[in-house]
């Protein structure tokens, strides 16, 4: 069998930021404005599979819109020089509308995959990494298990960026409940949400001047496998993040009193209940409980007791 007749495979985790990424230094580029951390899940991913077309163009079965998937694989034939038709399939193993981010595991397992394609060039590490930020930022943390940072360099074309594991997850063993609030589609994407808080949220800057602090904070909570520090920052940044996109004009509002509802639900099981657990929430209204793996099943059974949630995905750790 030739390479050419080759199937790769591929497969990348979902990944929830502790400490998120919201605004970008160059749009083209798609560079952050500031360093994220995060932790990649292992049952809830995406899986991409590359092999060459039948026919003389790109076959695309993607969920959704292939434009990100598209603007990947350009910049990869630009590397490569390799135009040859290709036939690509990305799923993930989790539903779309769950608001986990799905451009992240989908763009990052289709870079690894496009590499395996290629895998006789030797194509180095960071150009993979630059494939996967240009469709998708968030993506680059997915490309690796546990716990990740993404951090910021100083130069204007993202070279000195980086990107790499700094514990796994079974260092400090969490495992995520995503209780599914409303499973229609979002009013905003993250890249336009983003713009619009980067140009008129008057806490835009107030969010990027506190990450170094909530960063150090989060680490350290991870390395101390100290869940209620870690509880504090990753609560404390999400909630910022939600204001500054609240306070953007027009206001890019996601999150619902049912989100609302779940997150005071969260601080009592802490406070009052005596279980160790926080939330986070993304660009959407869903929100996500972490928790030891101990007391996934207490904290299950109050999500449970909420009739209105759509679904609850889990992913055990
Ligand atoms: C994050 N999000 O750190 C933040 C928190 C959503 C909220 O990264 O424009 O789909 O393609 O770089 O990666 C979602 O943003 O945005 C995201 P682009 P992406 O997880």
């Amino acid at each position: 069998m030739t390479r050419r007749e080759n199937r790769a495979v591929a497969r990348a985790g979902s990944n929830i930021a502790l400490v998120k990424y919201w605004g970008k230094r160059n749009r083209e580029l798609n560079l952050p404005q500031s360093s994220s951390f995060s932790l990649t899940l292992s049952e809830l991913y995406s899986t991409a599979q590359v092999s060459p077309s039948p026919e003389d163009r790109d076959i695309w079965e993607v969920q959704g819109n292939p434009s990100k998937a598209q603007k990947l694989l350009r910049a990869a034939r630009q590397f490569t020089g390799d135009n040859t038709p290709l036939h690509i399939k990305i799923e993930n193993n989790f539903p779309t509308a769950a608001g986990l981010a799905s451009s992240a595991s989908s763009m990052a397992s289709f870079a690894l995959a496009l590499q395996k394609f290629w895998s006789d060039r030797n194509i180095p590490f960071d150009e993979v990494v630059r494939w996967a930020r240009l469709a998708s930022g968030s993506s680059v943390r997915s490309l690796f298990d546990g716990y990740v940072l993404w951090q910021v360099g100083k130069s204007d074309d993202g070279s000195d960026d980086t990107v790499r594991r700094l514990f796994p997850r079974s260092y400090f063993n969490l495992s995520m409940l995503a209780c599914v609030v409303d499973d229609r589609p979002k009013k905003f994407g993250s890249t336009e949400a983003m713009e619009i808080s980067r140009r008129t949220s008057p806490l835009y800057w107030e969010f990027h001047r506190r990450i170094p602090s909530d960063l150090e904070k989060a680490i350290r909570a991870v390395e101390s496998r100290d869940l209620y520090l870690l509880a504090q920052v990753a609560e404390e940044n999400c909630l910022m993040m939600h204001r500054v996109m609240e306070t953007s004009d027009p206001p890019v509002v996601f999150l619902q009193p049912l989100s609302h509802r779940i997150m005071e639900l969260v601080r009592f099981l802490r406070n009052k209940g005596g279980i160790p657990c926080f939330f986070t929430v993304d660009a959407g209204p869903n929100v996500k409980i972490f928790t030891p793996p101990d007391y996934l099943e207490k904290v299950l059974r109050e999500c449970e007791k909420i009739s209105e949630l759509k679904d609850i995905l889990i992913d055990r750790g």
